[in-house]
């Protein structure tokens, strides 16, 4: 009989507690419990609720021990890039602030006025996106910063408040642009540059250690399992990519939840020219990879567009309707920096198209559609990119996540970038962050038997592309992006 895991996965817009055991050389995944994140604007700034975070824990703990196990293994991932300042008495000063937040908008061209892009790109191999941690910290108030005796990641913090250790774990640590890919540790002259010092981040560690066992306070106060926490790949992405069961050396995958995560799995970094100029990302993976891909702006943009129809339709009613309109009625560069965190989605669609001269999307059908097929097109765009950044063609396309149970865009995507595509796990995370405790207990011997137990544990749906549908349409979105085709402002 397999121990008792438990993945506790949180996006920005959900988190929930996934409960696993091997059984028959399979992974059977059962969920436990799932609450909604979000942020919530407090003095003037989008903030995450970490204490409701930590409370929706402890109910999903209980629900564990409630259904019988009273002894449990537990990783914890989540998104990247925001951080819990914490101060001398080990309780945190504020809340964290979202990565969506506005403080950092003209951050990124600051710092970067005084340390050139070049430099910061081949110390650290990461993609520039004007939230990342280096650029949130350079926004901190510097007398905060001085009081801060530890900077934890957000699934660090979780780890923390847990068991009361604390720890920098890599695969999300790399995600902060701070890290040197040669030293393998934090950057001296990044961190002088935001007036960190190396001391208040918490010791480095790989993906699969054990950070200790749940306080005893709080089996007391809840009433949970007697739990041991491992320090999985905390980024959620990083779990994403080991969760998906790619076959050979060239598959790309495409990690769908709120962002669209593209890109491939490789061995060294590359921080080429050419990936340098493309923007793409080397994200410290478990096990010696890393994971080379960009942020596409995903399903954050229907998620919106759902909110703002007052959710009285839901993610598969929004696909169908989109099936009933027609694809590629406009041209939309979806990383716009429009859509990052607009008051409302659709409004901002709609203006972009109307700048744009373009035929404004109307109905939800219409405006899902827009999203879908303009998505589509990026992933194509970006697959034809991967290929000529490595020198070679992507084989196929893995998709996982919450957007690999939308067939339409699985269709479209297989068609514009003319390559097979294998959709599922939708859970991909939760099982990424469970493989690496399954290792790191002995119960799998690797990653690479890990896909291959995934591989046989999932319905995998494929994708084949269909010949001569849309003709040059991607080869037209291409000079659209490079501006070729004039839009008028
Ligand atoms: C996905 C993700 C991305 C990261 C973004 C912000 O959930 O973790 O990998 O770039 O969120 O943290």
């Amino acid at each position: 009989m397999s121990k008792t895991y438990v993945a506790v996965d949180i996006g920005a817009s959900s988190g929930r507690l996934m409960l696993s055991q091997i059984k028959d050389g399979k992974i059977d995944l059962q969920e436990v419990h799932r609450f909604n994140n979000g942020f919530k604007k407090a003095d003037g700034h989008d903030c995450w609720q970490i204490d409701q975070i930590l409370k929706e824990i402890f109910t999903g703990l209980k629900k564990v021990k409630q259904l019988g196990f009273n002894e449990i293994v537990l990783g914890i991932d989540t998104w990247a890039v925001d951080y819990v300042l914490v101060g001398m008495d080990g309780q945190k000063i504020q809340n964290p602030i979202s990565y969506r937040d506005a403080r950092t908008k003209d951050a990124l061209e600051k710092l970067t006025t005084d340390v050139p892009k070049s430099l910061i790109y081949k110390k650290t191999g990461i993609q520039f996106l004007n939230f990342n941690t280096l650029y949130q910290l350079y926004t901190e108030n510097k007398d905060e910063l001085k009081k801060t005796d530890k900077i934890m990641m957000i699934p660090d913090y979780i780890g923390y408040v847990l068991t009361g250790n604390a720890v920098t774990e890599v695969t999300n640590a790399s995600t902060t642009q701070m890290l040197n890919l040669r030293e393998g540790l934090f950057d001296k002259d990044l961190l002088k540059k935001v007036h960190v010092d190396q001391n208040q981040f918490p010791r480095l560690v790989e993906s699969g250690t054990i950070l200790g066992n749940i306080r005893h306070a709080w089996h007391v106060k809840y009433d949970i399992p007697e739990t041991e926490v491992i320090t999985v790949a905390t980024h959620d992405t990083a779990s994403a990519v080991l969760g998906t069961p790619g076959i050979g050396d060239h598959w790309a995958f495409l990690s769908s939840g709120t962002w669209s995560l593209l890109g491939t799995e490789l061995n060294v970094p590359e921080i080429g020219d050419l990936a340098f100029e493309s923007n793409y990302t080397n994200e410290w993976g478990a096990y010696g990879t890393y994971r080379f891909l960009k942020n596409i702006m995903g399903l954050w943009m229907i998620q919106n567009v759902k909110h703002n129809l007052n959710d009285q339709y839901s993610f598969a009613q929004l696909a169908e309707l989109a099936g009933q309109a027609k694809p590629f009625e406009q041209f939309i560069d979806v990383n716009d920096e429009s859509f990052i965190n607009p008051e409302n989605m659709i409004e901002a669609i709609q203006t972009y198209c109307q700048k744009t001269s373009q035929v404004v999307p109307q109905t939800p059908g219409e405006i899902a559609m827009a999203i879908y097929s303009n998505l589509a097109l990026y992933y194509a765009n970006e697959l034809e990119n991967l290929n000529n950044i490595l020198g070679y063609k992507l084989e196929a396309l893995n998709i996982v996540g919450g957007g690999s149970n939308v067939k339409l865009l699985n269709q479209l995507t297989s068609t514009l970038a003319d390559i097979p595509i294998f959709a599922g796990p939708s859970e991909a995370t939760a099982i990424g962050n469970l493989v690496v405790q399954m290792i790191t207990e002995n119960e799998i011997n690797n990653i690479a038997d890990a896909r291959e137990i995934i591989r046989n544990s999932y319905q995998i749906n494929e994708f084949h592309p269909e010949t001569n549908k849309y003709g040059d349409i991607l080869k037209d979105y291409q000079d659209f992006l490079r501006g070729k085709i004039k839009v008028s402002e």
